[in-house]
């Protein structure tokens, strides 16, 4: 019997050290499972006579019943603790200060905001918003837009063309965003007053161009569009967009296959010390070209030259985007560095509008 007082002795010692569930369940299969000791001995009461089994039974089932309830009482001790241990661990100090959403943590991309800026005020002018595919048929990127077969214009663009197709067509990647124009001329009936934003890309890449780069091109169409209705908007655009009161333009003679008569415009500003202003000084900056409908362009839309007139205009949106805010070097643009991003991006809530102040 001693034997029997010393076991439970040394299992409910073993059962209080038990340090984990595993080693837990180690001792109660060691005990209490089909080969476990205590297992065995309740086996050997079959064999035992009446008078020794009413004297052992009650011992070794009484030591089941001990080890039993130890092992379980343990069980439920580990388990308050691992859980204890969990929850003073997930602990939320709930006075620390609310993170920041991506709504205040994001910035906007300088060429999104001058995009949404451009958009902002020719809207308001009543111009609709138009956009098409990167990828453009040859006709519509060159020779709706009266660029000759074989001329060196479309060599001047510097094209992507992409592998002809099973029909021999080679497209292009789009080097300006005019075939929209073309698209929404061919689709749609004057009067028509849209603004086209987009990538564009030309095999030209140094210090102050990168092959992909972003345009916004302009387009009014109707029966009496003329050069100074032409001027007007673009002298508003300008002292909207540079939010000067009063702006001086310069429009020089220039050639384009699209336009005729067309131009090149710049804008009077004053640079003191590396820092370019506008409306002030004496200084030229080249911000765009433009020019009157060429009648060939008109008719390549189905529209007839004697009936329906107009003027068109495109600007880079990335250099007047590192002029308008600042902005040194042009690589950083397409280099997606959050640092960058961060110094130079705009947060996500200031919205352009002519209301709210344009970059205010
Ligand atoms: C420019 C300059 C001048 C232009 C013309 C047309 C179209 F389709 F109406 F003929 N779209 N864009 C145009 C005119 C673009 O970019 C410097």
């Amino acid at each position: 019997m001693t034997d029997l007082n010393q076991l439970e002795t040394d299992l409910l010692k073993q059962v209080e050290a038990a340090s984990d569930e595993p080693a837990l369940e180690a001792l109660r299969v060691a005990a209490l499972g089909k080969k476990g000791f205590v297992s065995e001995l309740l086996k050997t009461l079959g064999a035992m006579s009446p008078e020794e089994r009413k004297e052992k039974g009650p011992l070794i089932n009484g030591l089941r019943d001990k080890v039993q309830g130890a092992l379980g009482a343990k069980k439920d001790a580990l388990a308050e603790a691992a859980l204890e241990a969990r929850l003073s661990a997930e602990r939320l100090d709930v006075t620390l200060p609310v993170q920041d959403g991506p709504e205040i943590r994001g910035r906007i991309h300088p060429i999104s905001q001058v995009i949404d800026e451009i958009t902002a005020i020719f809207a308001d002018m009543g111009f609709h918003v138009a956009e098409g595919p990167d990828i453009e048929t040859d006709y519509l990127n060159f020779t709706a837009l009266n660029f000759p077969e074989g001329h060196p214009a479309r060599e001047m663009h510097d094209t992507f063309f992409l592998a002809p197709d099973e029909k021999g067509e080679r497209k292009v990647l789009r080097t300006h965003t005019s075939p929209v124009q073309i698209r929404t001329m061919k689709t749609q009936a004057p009067p028509i007053r849209v603004v086209i934003p987009g990538r564009t890309y030309r095999h030209d890449s140094d210090q102050t161009h990168t092959p992909m780069f972003h345009q916004v091109e302009g387009l009014v169409i109707d029966e009496t569009a003329n050069i100074a209705h032409m001027k007007w908007v673009l002298e508003e655009f300008c002292k909207a967009f540079f939010e000067v009161d009063q702006v001086k333009m310069r429009f020089r003679p220039s050639f384009f296959p699209f336009t005729e008569p067309s131009a090149e415009v710049d804008i009077q500003c004053s640079r003191k010390g590396g820092e370019i202003r506008f409306g002030e000084g004496t200084d030229w900056l080249e911000i765009l070209g433009c020019g009157m409908v060429h009648p060939n362009v008109l008719r390549n839309c189905g529209l007839d030259p004697d009936k329906v007139q107009g003027f068109a205009w495109g600007m880079g949106i990335d250099r007047i985007a590192m002029l308008k805010y600042g902005m040194p070097d042009l690589r950083p643009f397409f280099e997606a560095d959050v640092r960058w991003l961060n110094h130079y991006g705009f947060r996500p809530l200031d919205i352009p509008s002519l209301v709210g102040g344009l970059s205010s």
